[in-house]
């Protein structure tokens, strides 16, 4: 059963408190439903979770990229009373090589997150990426209908709204952009920066997590293209295209009722007996060179140096999961992970006392919440992050810990409780991970009644509804 499933809810669970009445096209990389047990049921967690309450209402399509064989070309959904229909798109191996490993996750990631060290160019990357979003686009316009709201996600499809455009002039697009928008200087290091943003503009609407990226881009826009630009608004080839920050949130409703229930309850308290230290602190993170990962475990050891009565008394657990493992640098980083974690342990583990557990798999979100829920502090420390929901989780799971947070991601800016730290300043981590231990209760309690506060403002529902008003108010 979905998560957030009752019965006053729709087939999802979740209801939208806004009527949308046209029908709506989410176009994205992912499909938002997986197999289980030979049953197609919704996708748990981020955009499935939101979108999905509204396109049963408002039906539609949404169009992705095939991942695997067994996933049929189109699909009813969902089986049992369709409301709208998935479109996949198939890639040969080549194409899904040069448009998502490489443009997207080798070109277009590394310079949106200031990792240029990572980056990878080679034309046929564009090539492709051009190809593949025309791809998106033919899906989209073969069950577009005029009045149809089309909504893009991600850097996956930064030209789709222009092509889209150049065939439907009056069709209704918006983007939503879900990782940071750099400085103009660091995105134009992009080969294809203008052609890039020009596809972009193809766009009514253009969203991004906070006005720091909206500024970023809006930057680029003036010096790349020399367009005006008024306030939020950008008047480009006689149309004017808006620019918005909408913050995303977390199903806190789901990861509120997951974290309180008496099986994650237990295996909190459970994982906390084998801990067998006074203190837990944790690091969940997609293994993603952006993730800050490797640094964290470079500052825990120096906490260890540093604070020998800690020695038996904390343990780190790094949760990671698999991502991209066919590109170079996340191999390379996962080796330098593993390195790191054999390291510590090797130098300072005493008797039975371990100072890193490290678990590199996919986890439930059960087990994700007894986690969350079991430690004392979360360290959340990226060198660059679009938002970060692994923070919005914790601090909904939890009811006592204390989040030191890199002030480097979108996250940091809705909240500021947190123990805020700058990731690279490897002794300014250290320092917060003793802070974070340290704190006052009365202080822990008040900070975290105000982020759980923020929180359950931001919420992923609210995120989608108020997307949606924006666009449809357009
Ligand atoms: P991501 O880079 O994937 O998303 P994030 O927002 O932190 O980053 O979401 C990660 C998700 O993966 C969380 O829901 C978390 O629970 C889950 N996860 C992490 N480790 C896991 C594990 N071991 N097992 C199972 N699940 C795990 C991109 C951007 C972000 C932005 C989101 C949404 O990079 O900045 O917040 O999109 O816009």
């Amino acid at each position: 059963m979905h998560p957030a499933q009752n019965e006053e809810c729709s087939t999802y669970g979740a209801t939208s408190s806004t009527a949308h009445r046209n029908r709506l096209i989410i176009v994205a990389n992912r499909a938002p439903v997986r197999l289980s047990q030979d049953k197609w049921v919704p996708a748990v967690g981020g955009l499935a979770t939101a979108l999905l309450p509204v396109l049963e209402k408002q039906s539609g399509l949404w169009v992705s990229m095939a991942e695997n064989d067994e996933a049929p070309e189109t699909q009813h959904f969902p089986e049992e009373k369709p409301a709208f229909d998935i479109l996949r798109i198939q890639l040969s191996e080549q194409e899904k090589a040069d448009y998502y490993s490489g443009m997207a996750n080798q070109a277009i990631w590394p310079v949106a997150h200031y990792m240029i060290q990572h980056l990878q160019l080679k034309r046929s990357y564009f090539e492709t990426y051009e190809a593949i979003n025309k791809k998106f686009v033919d899906a989209v316009l073969s069950g577009y209908r005029e009045g149809d709201y089309i909504w893009l996600q991600d850097y996956h499809l930064m030209l789709a709204p222009q092509q889209i455009r150049s065939i439907h002039p009056e069709a209704k697009i918006a983007h939503f952009w879900h990782i940071p928008w750099p400085a103009m200087e660091v995105f134009r290091i992009l080969p294809w920066a203008r052609e890039l943003i020009q596809g972009l503009l193809g766009s009514d609407l253009i969203g991004f997590h906070i006005e720091e990226y909206v500024e970023n881009f809006l930057d680029s826009v003036r010096v790349l293209l020399g367009a005006k630009i008024d306030g939020n608004i950008i008047f480009w080839q006689g149309r004017e295209i808006r620019v918005e920050a909408h913050p995303i949130g977390v199903d806190t409703a789901y990861f509120h009722k997951v974290a309180n229930s008496t099986t994650v309850k237990r295996d909190a308290d459970l994982l906390r007996s084998q801990v067998g230290t006074d203190f837990l602190v944790i690091g969940i993170d997609r293994l993603d060179y952006t993730k800050g990962v490797l640094s964290r475990l470079l500052a825990f050891e120096s906490f260890l140096q540093q604070y020998e009565e800690y020695h038996g008394r904390v343990t780190f657990y790094q949760v990671a999961t698999p991502s991209r493992t066919d590109v170079g640098s996340y191999q390379q980083l996962k080796r330098e992970v593993d390195e790191a974690v054999g390291r510590i342990n090797g130098a300072y583990t005493r008797g039975i006392w371990s100072p890193v557990r490290y678990a590199y798999r996919t986890f439930s979100q059960d087990e994700l919440c007894s986690i969350y829920r079991a430690a004392d502090a979360a360290l959340i420390t990226p060198l660059r992050d679009g938002m970060n929901l692994v923070t919005q989780e914790f601090i909904t799971a939890t009811d006592h810990g204390v989040l030191v947070l890199s002030e480097l991601t979108g996250a940091a800016h809705i909240l500021p409780e947190s123990v805020l730290v700058n990731p690279y300043d490897q002794e300014g981590v250290m320092n917060a991970i003793k802070i974070a231990l340290e704190l006052p209760d009365a202080e822990k309690k008040e900070r975290l009644s105000t982020l759980k506060e923020r929180v359950n403002r931001l919420d992923v529902h609210t995120w989608a509804d108020g997307f949606l008003k924006s666009m449809q108010e357009g």
